[in-house]
């Protein structure tokens, strides 16, 4: 670092606003105190670039990076939040005000997309040779907000004001061709900082812009709307980031964004390749890995043929044999809506080129199965082609040297089910890789007071660096850092409590039980039984006026899919049931129901250092791993949750003194489900029905969509899939048991503070350096490649 931000930030924020710092906006100080930030990583950045591209890479291809705001986490990988404070309060203006200014970059979903911002973090901090590519959507993830308590979705044009965080290298741009079209992918570098190096790591986001800046022919013959819709048209490639993260809609528009990030990320590898180590592109796959996240970058695999064979003259033998040393596959769920199928149509209509490459490895796929003596029919399921669809999982199975599921619940789910019939034909491609979290954004950055203290009782910060240090300190707690604990979790209680009457306009006690839920809205999730619980609640202590209920406040955030009814349902009837709760004069000084909208990355900053209770309840087989559970954990919040996911393993690390299980498990619910009837459950589980009934009896208003009509239906009847699918009546009272439990436990407050401290000193398996240098040795075979 060559300069103090406290010189250098002034002159920054004086060429973005033009005015002396001391006049500046708070928005412009954040813009100034950004740019700082660059000018100093700067010279690490570039040198990290230049050691990298010499040696073996790995390339992290993902449609999604779900980051969230670059500032703080920037300045507190390098160790900078002290002096950019300074700097900025020297002319009069709060660190924490500035910070509050920055836009999340919402590029992703949920937990896919957070997943790939972890990662780079990782990366960058274990000075490995990996850059990340996707695409620069210019409006992240709708804005939620509520209207009567249903949601409605808004644009989110995160970049409008100017982003620092991302700059353009036009002269890295690449042209991607379709039938139709040909696009200039223009990409925008975002550098990643790691803690404690110089390594600056790379996430390079593609533009589309028009070949053309304007067609002026078009302009002067006044077809001047002619000439602005082709414009767009190809502006709308990377325009919007699709909301739904299982399914998707504009199938068209959608592969083209597909094709355009692989496409353009593709040709800049193969260029590095060719500068830097010769004409012979044999020798590919020694210098160059690509992790497909999940199948939305599966066009890779046929693009890399194409650049292979058209551009770079392999014949087809040899540029499958880079192809299938290149690929590795993750797949993060088991719903079969999310396992991509494309018509063959739209390939035809976009890249006629790529479709012929795919049905020529659909044809050599269904002759080395014939001979490897496979069943025909087994063979017409696992080709790359059937009927009149592309099958983007199946290629990437057949392509990728390794395949792998994201929890070791996953992975065997995986093996034994959704992708069996490869792994029958090679279980060595088959690994599992459990998920991690970056513990310096969801430790170091979003919970100070916690961090200071685990400095304190390790007596330095390698933790943040090594998160598995911990362990050595699980019995290290005494009652007196126990009691710390236990303040400390107060302290970000009251701030969190001070957010959320700003935010959401809401009076809630800190000294209640903060019990949180947050996480995409999905019927699998389960957020409705969580809701079923509190109406239980509500109504046995109307019942019961003397009943003893710990003070309990319950938190939501989740957005659901625009075109997601039921999900939808779901949200206007957590609103209808905290309207009905906080309403009423009695129950409303014990409990509260707060539904954060617009739920992010930076809101989940405020909340999980706040939590007690971590609400992990999917219905068991269904949450590939979460990443929510972890970053509670490692908070100190205590698990209460099914063994899905990465539940198992957490509890296979705290103990079941130390985490709250309850419901079905994978292995028993086929058996449950054979016998299964809800209308019993309703009928005979003390509370159901009356809950049941309050969806439609006049209790909570739906204001007349007939969406919790619709609700109680769908647990009650069967329709096109059977009544209860996701198990929520059969789990209902070993859910209400063990949360009924849970709360009275938290009267002791030490002996919950040990918990909490079990959890956060057993997370170190769940940190993203674990699960990133698991990848690197035993996946991408890379090795770190520290600057300077
Ligand atoms: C999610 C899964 O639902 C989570 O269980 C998992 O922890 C994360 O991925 C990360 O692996 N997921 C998602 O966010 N979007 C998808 N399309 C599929 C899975």
């Amino acid at each position: 670092m060559t300069q103090n931000l406290v010189t250098s930030v002034p002159a920054q924020v004086r060429a973005v606003s033009g005015r002396p710092a001391a006049a500046a906006t708070p928005m412009e100080v954040w813009q100034g105190l950004s740019a700082a930030v660059i000018d100093a990583i700067a010279e690490d950045w570039y040198a990290t670039q230049q050691k990298y591209r010499a040696g073996r890479m790995e390339h992290y291809f993902s449609a999604e990076f779900l980051m969230g705001r670059a500032l703080l986490n920037n300045l507190t990988n390098l160790g900078l939040v002290q002096e950019a404070g300074q700097a900025v309060e020297a002319f009069g203006i709060n660190l924490t005000d500035v910070l509050e200014q920055e836009p999340d970059a919402a590029l992703g979903n949920g937990g896919l997309g957070r997943l790939a911002a972890c990662f780079l973090d990782s990366c960058a901090t274990l000075d490995l040779p990996v850059t990340g590519y996707g695409i620069l959507y210019r409006y992240g993830l709708f804005k939620q907000l509520f209207n009567d308590g249903f949601q409605t979705e808004h644009p989110d044009p995160w970049m409008e004001e100017g982003y620092p965080f991302v700059i353009r290298h036009e002269e890295d741009q690449r042209l991607v061709r379709y039938q139709d079209m040909t696009v200039r992918a223009v990409p925008y570098d975002m550098p990643i900082t790691g803690y404690g190096t110089k390594n600056v790591g790379t996430l390079r986001l593609w533009k589309a812009e028009p070949v053309e800046e304007f067609d002026y022919d078009a302009f002067n013959s006044q077809r001047f709307t002619d000439a602005i819709v082709e414009r767009e048209r190809i502006s709308d490639i990377s325009r919007v980031l699709y909301p739904n993260d299982t399914t998707y809609e504009g199938k068209v528009l959608r592969v083209r964004q597909q094709y355009f990030f692989c496409s353009a990320s593709l040709q800049e590898i193969v260029d590095n390749y060719v500068q830097v180590h010769g004409t012979d592109l044999r020798g590919f796959a020694d210098f160059n890995a690509v992790q497909l996240n999940d199948t939305h970058p599966v066009l890779a695999i046929p693009e890399l043929m194409r650049l292979l064979m058209d551009v770079h003259h392999l014949g087809w033998e040899e540029a499958w044999s880079v192809v299938t040393r290149t690929f590795a596959y993750t797949n993060h769920t088991v719903l079969a809506e999310a396992l991509e199928t494309w018509e063959i149509s739209i390939f035809e209509r976009l890249f006629p080129r790529i479709m012929e490459i795919v049905r020529e490895i659909d044809r050599r796929f269904r002759a080395e199965m014939a001979d490897r003596g496979i069943e025909q029919s087994v063979i017409d399921y696992m080709a790359p082609i059937s009927g009149d669809k592309v099958r983007m999982a199946w290629i990437a199975c057949y392509a990728s040297y390794s395949i792998n599921g994201v929890a070791a619940l996953h992975t065997e789910i995986i093996k034994r089910e959704t992708l069996k019939d490869w792994h029958a034909i090679w279980p060595e491609r088959f690994n599992n890789k459990t998920n991690g979290v970056t513990p310096r954004r969801w430790l170091r950055q979003c919970n100070p007071r916690l961090s200071a203290l685990l400095d304190e009782v390790t007596g330095s910060d390698a933790w943040v660096k090594d998160l598995s240090v911990l362990a050595d300190y699980t019995d290290a707690a005494d009652d007196a850092v126990l009691d710390r604990l236990t303040r400390v979790k107060q302290a970000n209680k009251k701030d969190f409590a001070a957010w959320v009457k700003d935010r959401e306009g809401i009076e809630i006690d800190p000294e209640a039980i903060f019990d949180v839920q947050i996480k995409r809205l999905h019927e699998y999730k389960r957020q409705l039984l969580n809701a079923i619980y509190i109406l239980d609640l509500y109504f046995r202590m109307k019942e019961n006026p003397g009943m003893e209920v710990p003070p309990r406040v319950f938190i939501f955030g989740a957005k659901a899919a625009p075109g997601y009814i039921r999900a939808k349902g779901v949200i206007k009837l957590i609103n209808a049931v905290a309207e009905l709760v906080n309403n009423d004069p009695v129950v409303s000084k014990t409990l509260k129901v707060v539904f954060i909208h617009n739920y992010n990355v930076s809101p989940a900053e405020h909340i999980i250092p706040a939590a007690d209770v971590s609400e992990q309840i999917s219905m068991a087989g269904k949450e590939a791993s979460g990443t929510s559970n972890m970053k509670f954990m490692m908070n100190g919040a205590l698990t209460l949750g099914t063994l899905d996911g990465a539940n198992v393993e957490i509890l296979e690390a705290v103990g079941h003194d130390n985490a709250y299980i309850f419901g079905a498990t994978e292995d028993e619910l086929p058996e449950l489900r054979r016998t299964y009837n809800p209308r019993t459950a309703y009928e005979t589980v003390p509370g159901l029905k009356r809950v049941l009934d309050a969806f439609t009896d006049g209790t909570l208003d739906d204001n007349g969509s007939g969406w919790f009509a619709d609700l109680r239906r769908s647990l009650l009847e069967d329709s096109y899939e059977p009544a209860d699918v996701y198990y929520v009546l059969g789990d209902f009272e070993a859910y209400r048991s063990a949360k009924d439990a849970m709360a009275a436990d938290y009267a002791d407050q030490r002996a919950w503070a040990r918990k909490a401290w079990v959890n956060i000193t057993r997370s170190g398996r769940f940190s993203s350096d674990r699960t990133i240098d698991d990848y690197a040795r035993e996946v991408w075979k890379i090795e770190p490649a520290p600057v300077g």
